[in-house]
């Protein structure tokens, strides 16, 4: 199937996270892919658009998640603290909610989700490693390490209901990368919406783990472990590079920004 021909239309996705930096991008995105989009989020939505169900949520109420599932086909679930916080934060939004998600797809029936995993599961690897997507964990923080749980959660829900899940271990995805770490994590909007419809329509999904990056021209992972989604990015940072070069200094070979994956995350905390 190609990026032009989205076929057969699921009925319902719903997209969580949709008043975020990715989910406004994919709030219009996504619509191809279905015929009804129900987009939810803590933070302010605004109208419903055509074709648009407007469901506002805190993912850290049981209840109201657990609502927000029915009658969904599929789930893009982008929701949550999106950069490194204290725990209890990272508790409430991201561990409690990702565990309210798969008890509502659970319960209604749902069997695909796309979880927005993050590529600070495995930021404390160097970053003259080349990891696949059997490579071992080695979360930077409370927030790397939400994403792992959502990542074991989602094979437990897989092994035990048979819930498909996609976890997108996404580098960086911005209009542009912003730092020279960026020129090999980046990840264009397009070629993020591209890997999710691979991973919405993928005949056989099972528990996949994909890293989410452009075709940059140095890169930190190897995603021929996840060949069966069929995803080829189209966009490289290279077009980035003269411009991310001038403005953003290497950093020292001894800052530990530079020498682990995860960048600047790994200094993070702690939090007293
Ligand atoms: P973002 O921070 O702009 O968006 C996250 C959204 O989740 C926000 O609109 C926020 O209001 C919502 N949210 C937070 N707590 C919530 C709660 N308790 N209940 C309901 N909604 C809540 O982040 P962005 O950049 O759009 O990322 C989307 C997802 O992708 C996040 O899960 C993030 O961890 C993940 N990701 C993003 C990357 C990127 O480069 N943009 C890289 C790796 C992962
Ligand atoms: C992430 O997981 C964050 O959500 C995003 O804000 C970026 O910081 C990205 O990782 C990154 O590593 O560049």
């Amino acid at each position: 199937m190609s990026e032009s021909t989205p076929s057969p239309k699921l009925n319902r996705i719903l997209l969580t996270g949709a008043a975020g930096g990715l989910g406004v991008e994919l709030r219009q995105r996504l619509k191809p892919f279905c015929n009804a989009l129900r987009v939810s989020d803590i933070a302010a939505l605004g109208a419903a658009g055509a074709q648009e169900e407007v469901v506002p949520c805190d993912l850290a109420n049981k209840e109201a998640v657990i609502e927000l599932l029915r009658d969904v086909d599929a789930v893009v679930h982008m929701g949550g603290i999106s950069t490194e916080h204290p725990f209890e934060q990272i508790l409430e939004a991201n561990i409690k909610g990702v565990f309210h998600l798969y008890e509502g797809a659970r319960i209604h029936g749902v069997q695909r989700v796309v979880f927005a995993s993050s590529n600070h599961v495995i930021g404390f690897h160097k970053q003259d490693e080349t990891l696949d997507v059997d490579c071992a964990r080695r979360p930077d923080g409370y927030y790397g390490l939400s994403k792992s749980f959502g990542e074991d959660l989602s094979r437990f829900y897989f092994d035990r209901y048979r819930i498909e899940t996609a976890c997108i271990r996404i580098g960086s995805s911005f209009p542009e990368p912003k730092d020279r770490r960026m020129l090999k994590t980046w990840m264009s909007y397009r070629d993020l919406a591209e890997l999710i419809r691979c991973c919405l329509y993928a005949p056989k999904l099972g528990h996949s783990i994909v890293y989410g990056m452009s075709a940059n021209s140095e890169v930190f992972w190897d995603n021929a472990g996840a060949a069966h989604l069929g995803f080829k990015a189209q966009d490289t940072s290279e077009v980035f590079r003269e411009a991310v070069e001038a403005r953003a200094p290497a950093l020292p070979v001894t800052d530990l920004a530079r020498v682990y994956q995860g960048g600047a995350f790994v200094k993070m905390g702690p939090f007293e």
